[in-house]
This record gives structure tokens, C-alpha cells and sequence, in this order.
């Protein structure tokens, strides 16, 4: 079997994700098949998501809110779709005491006549939706937490605004040249790839490994002017000969999807930024819907993730649903060449 590199083992066995989760459930102990559960409903409203998206070079659904297809019925974006979809999932199972999404407001309550469960979902339901007309990679992104107020209660706003190291959960599916689910419960990382002709996401890289370092970098350089001195200093470094190795300058490689950019990260080393400027002072990224899930999963493959300043962003404590935060993800060598110049250079 060919590998995307060395760092991923190869699999042999045929693992539906369910299967897999249901295992390491047991394996880990306290298995109620609530967690296992959540994940399920979670796994079908991906699929759901995936077969719209790879509909959406067919149907006319992109574009605006108000577009009307051939019943004459409104038309939703995508992005809205994806949204829908993973509420609809997720709201009757019993698993959750709240939600939150990146495209609502205020938080997401289970409806009154369903049950209440112990964990919280945050989602990015279709990060990087402005690229899906040009059909570059987009994906979804989940975080899982456990409640903190009392069970069977309404959850609150207190359940969602949790650091990111108490997530038990997260994990992206990337809508790309195939599909992919990966995950992470505190044990590693699993990607799946979606399997169409039998309907099921399969182990496909077993316990990934981020490498160590490489000489690439990721970021949105058309910010460049904008940025600190510090932060154009580590740029213009990067680009530079470099004395170890090969002695090539790294490479840049920026999809602007931020789940396609730290998906290539994960399998293949590197950085991906995204820094704080004079006009976006916290960054663009969101703390709870793509950072932390991102950052659990990084850290748990061997990487680091970090605010560039010296922060871990799992230890960040949020005070707000829609946070924002300056981002560096991906091989820890890498993330500490940048920490270097972002805490020291003037
Ligand atoms: P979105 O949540 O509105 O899709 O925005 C998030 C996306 C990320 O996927 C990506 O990393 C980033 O925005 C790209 O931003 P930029 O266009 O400024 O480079
Ligand atoms: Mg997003």
C-alpha cells in the first residue's frame, strides 16, 4: 500500500469508524455507548454534508440565500445546509446539553421535548465555504466536551466556555479528493476515508504522527504589511537559505481552507498560521470551533499548538462564544522557530 509518508501506519484490517470508537471506548473503560453514540449521529450528518457537497458542482445551491430552485422553493447555502443538518443530527439523540455553532449567534439548545444529555458540541459546520465554487477542499470541525452543570438540566453557556484541554473529543471531515474523517478522543489520532459504494468511513492512517519538523510554511502572506516586525521577521527567515538540511528555503503552501492546510500539516509537517495584525487583533480563526479542535488533534499527533505567544491555546479560558485567537499549528520544531522570533524579536 502507498503511504502519504512515513509517519502513518499501514492498515490491514477493514474498520468501520463506528467500530473503532466502540473499541477504544472500551478499551479506555466506562463505556455507556453515550459517547459512541454522539459520534454516530455526528458521522451520519458528515455524510449527509458530504453528499451535498459533492452535489454542488451539479445543482444550482450555491450562491445567495435567495435563490430558488426548481420547485421555486428558497434555496439554502451550503454552509446554512451543513449547519441544519448537524443540528437535525445531533438534537434528539439524547448524548447533548447544548450546542454551539460558528454560524449562530447566540448558543444552540436542545429542544425542549428531548432529552438532555452529558456532553457539548462546538462546530464549524463548512469551514472554508468561499472556496467551494472553485472546488478546493473544504470540511466540517467538532469539538466534544462534557457538561459542567448538573444533569438532565438545559445546558448553558457555562458548558461551552471550557479551555480546550477538556475537550474529550474533536476532529474534522475534509470534503477533498476523497473524504476524510479524523479523530481524536485522547488517544491518538485516526483518519477514515469515506468509503461511497459501501457507505462507511474506513481506518485508513492508523495512529497518526505529525513529523518533527519541515521546511514548509502556511500562512496568508498577503497580510505581510499588516502583520508585527516580529512576525515579518520569521517570514522573511523562512525564506532564506537555511543552514541545516538541504539548505533550501522552506516552502509556502496556503490553501486558505483552513481544515485542507492543517490536514496537509498533519500528514506532512510544517506550520500553519494564522497571526494576529493591526487590523484583525485576534486573529481571524475562532477559539472554539476551529482552534481547540485543531489543537487537540495536532497536540495529540506529536505537534504543538500555540498563540505565538508563548500560550498554549488548549489553556486558553474562553470568555466568549465567537473568540477569536492568533493561531500557529504543526510540527513542533517548526512552532518553535516561530515562538522564538515572535516572544524575542523587537
Ligand atoms: P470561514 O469560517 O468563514 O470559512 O473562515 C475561515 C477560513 C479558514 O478555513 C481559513 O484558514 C481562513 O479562513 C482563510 O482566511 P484568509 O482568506 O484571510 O486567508
Ligand atoms: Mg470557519
Amino acid at each position: 500500500m502507498t503511504l502519504p509518508n512515513d509517519h502513518v501506519e499501514v492498515v490491514s484490517k477493514v474498520i468501520t469508524i463506528e467500530r473503532h470508537i466502540i473499541e477504544q471506548e472500551r478499551a479506555t473503560g466506562g463505556a455507556t455507548g453515550d459517547f459512541s453514540g454522539l459520534l454516530r449521529d455526528l458521522t451520519l450528518a458528515i455524510k449527509i454534508i458530504y453528499r451535498e457537497v459533492s452535489r454542488a458542482g451539479l445543482v444550482d445551491i450555491l450562491g445567495s440565500t435567495d435563490l430558488r430552485n426548481i420547485q421555486g422553493e428558497i434555496v439554502q447555502k451550503l454552509d446554512e445546509f451543513a449547519n441544519g443538518v448537524i443540528f437535525r443530527a445531533m438534537d434528539h439523540g439524547g448524548h447533548l446539553a447544548v450546542m454551539a455553532s460558528e454560524e449562530n449567534d447566540e448558543f444552540i439548545p436542545i429542544p425542549e421535548e428531548y432529552p438532555k444529555g452529558k456532553y457539548v458540541l462546538c462546530f464549524d459546520p463548512l469551514d472554508g465555504s468561499s472556496n467551494i465554487d472553485a472546488n478546493v477542499s473544504i470540511g466540517t470541525i467538532f469539538s466534544v466536551l462534557r457538561r459542567v452543570t448538573p444533569a438532565e438540566t438545559d445546558g448553558t453557556l457555562e458548558d461551552i466556555l471550557q479551555p480546550g484541554y477538556k475537550q474529550v473529543a474533536a476532529g474534522y471531515a475534509i470534503y477533498g479528493s476523497s473524504t476524510m474523517l479524523v479523530y481524536t478522543a485522547g488517544h491518538g489520532v485516526y483518519g477514515f476515508t469515506y468509503d461511497p459504494s459501501v457507505g462507511e468511513f474506513l481506518l485508513s492512517h492508523n495512529d497518526i504522527h505529525i513529523p518533527d519538523h519541515k521546511g514548509i510554511y502556511s500562512v496568508n502572506e498577503g497580510n505581510y504589511s499588516k502583520w508585527s516586525p516580529a512576525m515579518q521577521q520569521y517570514i522573511d527567515w523562512v525564506k532564506q537559505e537555511q543552514p541545516e538540511a538541504d539548505k533550501k528555503a522552506y516552502s509556502l503552501r496556503y490553501i486558505g481552507s483552513m481544515v485542507a492546510d492543517v490536514h496537509r500539516t498533519l500528514l506532512y509537517g510544517g506550520v500553519f498560521l494564522y497571526p494576529a495584525d493591526i487590523k484583525s487583533k485576534r486573529g481571524k480563526l475562532r477559539l472554539l470551533y476551529e482552534a481547540n479542535p485543531m489543537s487537540f488533534i495536532i497536540e495529540q499527533a506529536g505537534g504543538k499548538a500555540t498563540d505565538g505567544r508563548g500560550n498554549r491555546l488548549l489553556d486558553i479560558v474562553p470568555t466568549e462564544l465567537h473568540q477569536r485567537t492568533p493561531l500557529v499549528v504543526g510540527s513542533p520544531k517548526n512552532v518553535d522557530e516561530v515562538e522564538r522570533f515572535l516572544t524575542t524579536t523587537k
